[in-house]
């Protein structure tokens, strides 16, 4: 008797162990549509990967690492399987997956190479934010709202280096991020080496903007491409931008003899659009730049030219431009500028990407892009759209990352007003309601961080995270899905994660983490 109640007692308590497994999701960007099914699986034992299509190699074992580091073996043998199956004439989009967790096995589908990547890495993420090896059945079918979701880096004005930049790369690839905007060229420093003009970085490449003094710091070639290839890996392309006509004013101080000049404040701001010498020489250079980036777009530029073309009033060489090609203001010379360029890039076989000063150039609207940065210009981005550009959506507000995310804070932009956290997930349905022929047009969303002001490491992640992660789910997961209290709940999760990539990170809630880094 006594040993029947023992008994009973024991199967009681054995039961109670069973692994406790809510189905909740911890997923950011939170998927497009999820259906819980009963059961749990659990990884416990060992998983394999398998895949009938040769070109999964590499994409498996990019998550045979992943998964290992979670404390999950992954061997050929496992009984237990995650299957990767490529559909052919599906109507799947290349980025969008389904993803079914069975009791005993879990299968994704896509109909590209990318599409299964982003399955593995909620996968990847379901085990990772929720801590357990045991995770609930269900099944996922996600695509995402856009189909470009970005990051710009400024490394003109501080230079950060390979190892940060990878960093960050792998980031963007945890929330489904896929372009990296490069931000290389601009007044402060050039940084990338260019075999056909070394002054560029060895001059241009000298000081940043809190040390004119400091040393050249640039990307050889070979640091490129193993910052390209890395990228590659994680399905995230890298879009150069070598500014021009303006902000070229590192580049004038290796070869002055292509400076269009500047203005008082801003001596050899431009390049010379007046002298036919300076498109053979932005051609060679972006010939080079050209071979680094597998990338379709090459990103011109063509900001703010005015901040520093005084002297193209006295320049001799434009004012025959300007006869010779009937352009009636200086405005006019930088569309021309732009569209010679243009027919560069094709030659050399790359589309142009510009801020949305050439909205009204005349460059080819069936191939370039355009970034609306100016939200206080909404006319820009009507014009971009009216004229039927693919156009990306960074706007100053909210998605301008050098602007403070906090009333508290003192090292950063304001203007109006500054950039929450908050602000960042709720756009762009904050703001605009686009028509479906918009939307065709629109390519996406992109955070842009500037770094005049932020010199060190801690700076910029304090700077980035978490918006960054808030501007995912914004340009993932669709309006209909996107809930704020619930990525607000995700919060602490998200932190502990960036806490063990050792990122310095923003948090209003606690002390440690309200703090701005030293200076
Ligand atoms: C404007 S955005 C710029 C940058 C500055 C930024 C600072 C743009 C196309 N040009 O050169 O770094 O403001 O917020």
């Amino acid at each position: 008797m006594n040993r029947l109640i023992f008994f009973f007692i024991l199967a009681i308590t054995l039961n109670s162990c069973k692994p406790e497994v809510q189905p909740t999701w911890a997923l950011v960007p939170y998927p497009n549509a999820i259906e819980a099914t009963d059961g749990v699986f659990s990884f416990e034992k060992g998983i394999a990967i398998t895949f009938s299509d040769p070109s999964l190699q590499g994409l498996s074992e990019f998550y045979a690492k992943r998964f290992s580091e979670l404390g999950i073996g992954v061997e050929a043998k496992a009984r237990q399987t995650i299957d990767l199956q490529l559909t052919k004439g599906d109507t799947l989009k290349p980025q969008a997956y389904r993803l079914e967790i069975g009791k005993k096995k879990i299968s994704v589908t896509a109909s590209h190479p990318q599409g299964l990547f982003y399955g593995l890495m909620t996968l990847w993420q379901q085990l990772n934010l929720s801590g357990k090896q045991v995770i609930a059945c269900g099944e996922i079918t996600d695509t995402p709202r856009f189909d470009y979701r970005g990051f710009m880096l400024d490394e003109s004005r501080h230079f950060f280096g390979k190892a940060k930049v990878k960093q960050y790369i792998d980031l963007m690839a945890g929330f489904k991020l896929n372009t990296f905007h490069w931000h290389l060229t601009d007044q402060t420093g050039w940084r990338i080496e260019i075999k056909g003009f070394p002054k560029l970085t060895t001059v241009g490449g000298q000081g940043n903007y809190s040390d004119r003094e400091a040393p050249a710091a640039y990307y050889t070639q070979e640091d490129i491409k193993e910052v390209v290839a890395y990228a590659a890996e994680r399905f995230i392309t890298v879009i150069p931008e070598i500014d021009m006509p303006g902000h070229a004013t590192a580049a004038n101080m290796a070869y002055p003899e292509f400076s269009g000049g500047g203005s008082e404040k801003h001596p050899d701001f431009t390049f010379d659009p007046g002298n036919e010498a300076t498109y053979g020489y932005l051609t060679s250079i972006l010939r080079e730049v050209a071979g680094l980036f597998p990338s379709d777009y090459i990103h011109l530029g063509g900001d703010e030219v005015h901040f520093g073309n005084d002297q193209w009033h006295h320049n001799a060489g434009i004012k025959a431009l300007m006869t010779r090609e009937n352009l009636e203001n200086l405005v006019e010379v930088e569309y021309y500028f732009m569209r010679r360029m243009t027919d560069s890039l094709k030659a050399i076989g790359k589309h142009l990407a510009g801020w949305d000063e050439i909205v009204a150039s005349g460059v080819d609207k069936q191939t370039s892009m355009i970034y609306w940065w100016r939200h206080d210009k909404v006319d820009k981005l009507e014009a971009a759209l009216k004229a039927g550009y693919k156009t990306v959506l960074c706007p100053r507000r909210p998605l301008y990352f050098d602007f403070v995310q906090h009333d508290s804070l003192k090292n950063g932009r304001r203007w109006e007003g500054f950039n929450p956290l908050k602000d960042v997930y709720q756009y762009p349905d904050s703001t605009h309601q686009f028509t479906k022929d918009d939307l065709k047009l629109i390519a996406g969303l992109q955070a842009n961080l500037w770094t005049e002001r932020l010199a060190t490491e801690d700076w910029i992640d304090f700077m980035t995270f978490p918006r960054l992660i808030a501007m995912a789910e914004a340009a993932w997961t669709d309006q209909a899905h996107k809930d704020w209290s619930r990525f607000d709940a995700t919060l602490p999760k998200l932190f502990a994660f960036l806490d063990s990539k050792g990122i310095y990170y923003f948090n209003e809630t606690d002390t440690v983490h309200q703090k701005e880094p030293a200076l």
